[in-house]
């Protein structure tokens, strides 16, 4: 097997990796994303006890118990160039062996999921809905540098939404969330598919003062449909999830806590509120 170089997969002298300043047993098999750094203690709160705090940059862990379940939570900052590196880090904090910088013979599948604030693009998806992301849209360039292995019916649904959408500066990616997850964690949550931006404004169609270049894309995003299947939301990671979880043979699920009603101009009142009731809902389930 090859060596991975130290150019390719740079370990620091303490034996972490690069950016998550993390060693291998710092992480448990199943890890909460979320965007904001303070948003790892909103999560870690409700834990039993806590093992460990971390941190280099934007990216926070703590690792430690809801009874007898480890669990880590870890911020990935904003965007999915950030999803690319979180997500190539641990991946190899679980399946390269960095004495040899070899992969491992027996690879681990981790369990990921996302706890994100995102906004509504349907009428019927109110501020305060919990949605689960059933399938994440990339309209961000990270999948251009990676080789994705797609279903036919993920292939099929790409299909669909492209000839669906006004033209765009980079080629659409879409990813399906683990089954598994989905069913154990938002089997009773409203679900869809969650557009992913590469930007906060202009890219998911905000207009402050610079002029928009894509008119209408609101209004595009929300007028798709198959097969019952809709674009229900924006934010800007999700999409990058699913596609490296998938690159990378692990599972991911999105939860979404809506905070904007993008068709009707509003924005939550009780932001934390909302954050808090996704944290609890969700962290009995990912335990039970
Ligand atoms: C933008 O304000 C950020 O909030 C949303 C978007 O995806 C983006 O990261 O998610 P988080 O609250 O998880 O960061």
């Amino acid at each position: 097997m090859s060596k991975i170089s130290e150019a390719d997969l740079i370990i620091n002298e303490d034996g972490s990796i690069y950016h998550l300043n993390l060693l291998p047993e710092d992480i448990a098999d199943t890890v909460i994303t979320v965007g904001d750094p303070d948003r790892v203690g909103e999560v870690t709160k409700h834990f039993d006890s806590i093992e460990l705090k971390k941190g280099k940059r934007e990216f926070k862990t703590q690792t430690g118990y809801i009874g007898k379940k480890r669990i880590t939570v870890l911020s990935t900052g904003i965007g999915t160039d950030n999803i690319d590196i979180v997500f190539n880090e641990l991946d190899a904090l679980v399946n390269i062996d960095f004495d040899t910088r070899e992969v491992k013979k027996e690879l681990k599948s981790l369990e990921i999921i996302r706890f994100g604030t995102s906004g509504s693009v349907q009428e019927n998806i109110e501020v305060g809905t919990i949605l689960a992301s059933s399938y994440g849209l990339g309209l961000d360039a990270l999948m251009n540098y990676y080789e994705a292995d797609n279903s036919i019916e993920e292939q099929y649904l790409l299909q669909k939404i492209t000839s669906h959408l006004p033209n765009l500066n980079a080629q659409p990616y879409l990813t399906a969330a683990s089954k598994e997850l989905l069913e154990k964690i938002a089997f009773d949550m409203p679900q869809g598919i969650t557009a992913t931006a590469p930007g906060f404004y202009a890219p998911q169609g905000r207009k402050v003062r610079a002029q928009l270049k894509v008119d209408n894309l609101i209004e595009k995003i929300n007028s798709f449909e198959h097969q019952n299947l809709k674009i229900t939301n924006l934010e800007m990671e999700t999409a990058g999830i699913y596609a490296l979880a998938n690159a990378l043979g692990h599972k991911a699920l999105s939860v979404n806590a809506i905070l904007a009603q993008r068709l009707k101009l509003k924005f939550a009142s009780n932001p934390q509120q909302i954050v808090d009731k996704m944290i609890k809902t969700v962290l009995e389930r990912v335990c039970g």
